[in-house]
C-alpha cells in the first residue's frame, strides 16, 4: 500500500488539515478529555523507548537531506518543545489573565542547534523527565481550567484546552515522523522491487 507523503513534517510541525473530524468540539466533556489527554502523554516517552531501541546511531543521526530532521533533531525538538511550548504555556495560562504567548518557532531553534548534541540514551532520559515533570503540572488543574484564555501572537485567542488537545495531537505527528526516518533508513534500501509500490517521505 502506497503512503501519503507526510507533508506537515516537512515545515516543522505543521498540518494541512483537509478531513471531517470523528467529533466535534463541542461533543467532548473538557473534565473527560483532559485526564484522557494526560493518559496518552504519559504513553509517548514509552512509545518512543521501544521504537527506538534496536536503532543504531547511523540511523540516530541520519538527516534525508539537510533541511530535514534526523531522529535525534525530533528528539531533542521533543525535549525543547515540551517546557516551552508546552508547560511554559499552561502555567502561564494558568497564572495570568488572557496571556500573549509568543511564537514558537521550530526551524529557528533547529538552526541554533537546540535539538541538536544529545545522544540517544540522553534525549530518551531527558523527555521522560520533562514528560513527568508536564504530568504532574497537568494533575494540578482544576476541573474547569480547560476553559481559561490566552492569545497567541499568530493565531489569536485560544482556550487551556485548545492547548491540551494539540499536545497529544503534536507528539502523534512526530512519532509518525520518527517511524518514517526509521523504515526509509533501515528497511526502505534493502526491499528490492518492492520500493516501487511506496513512497516514502522521511
Ligand atoms: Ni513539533
Amino acid at each position: 500500500m502506497a503512503v501519503q507523503p507526510a507533508r506537515d513534517i516537512a515545515r516543522g510541525c505543521r498540518l494541512q488539515a483537509a478531513c471531517t473530524p470523528l467529533s466535534s468540539p463541542e461533543s467532548t466533556s473538557h473534565t473527560g478529555s483532559m485526564r484522557e489527554v494526560a493518559g496518552w502523554l504519559e504513553q509517548t516517552p514509552r512509545i518512543l523507548r521501544l521504537m527506538l531501541r534496536a536503532s543504531g546511531e547511523a540511523e540516530y543521526l541520519w538527516k534525508p537531506s539537510p533541511s530535514r530532521w534526523s531522529i535525534a533533531e525530533v528528539l531533542g525538538h521533543l525535549c525543547h518543545v515540551e517546557k516551552l511550548g508546552f508547560r511554559r504555556r499552561v502555567e502561564r495560562i494558568m497564572n495570568e489573565d488572557n496571556p500573549l504567548l509568543e511564537n514558537y518557532d521550530p526551524n529557528a531553534f533547529a538552526a541554533a542547534g537546540a535539538y541538536s548534541g544529545r545522544t540517544l540514551e540522553d534525549a530518551l532520559t531527558e523527555f521522560e523527565r520533562e514528560r513527568a515533570e508536564s504530568l504532574e503540572l497537568l494533575r494540578t488543574l482544576p476541573v474547569d481550567a480547560a476553559a481559561r484564555p490566552g492569545r497567541h501572537a499568530e493565531l489569536g485567542p485560544l482556550t487551556l484546552g485548545h492547548l491540551i488537545h494539540e499536545w497529544p495531537f503534536h507528539d502523534l505527528g512526530h512519532v509518525r515522523q520518527i517511524a518514517e526516518l526509521l523504515r526509509a533508513a533501515k528497511y526502505y534500501p534493502h526491499m528490492g522491487p518492492w520500493q516501487k509500490f511506496y513512497t516514502i517521505n522521511p
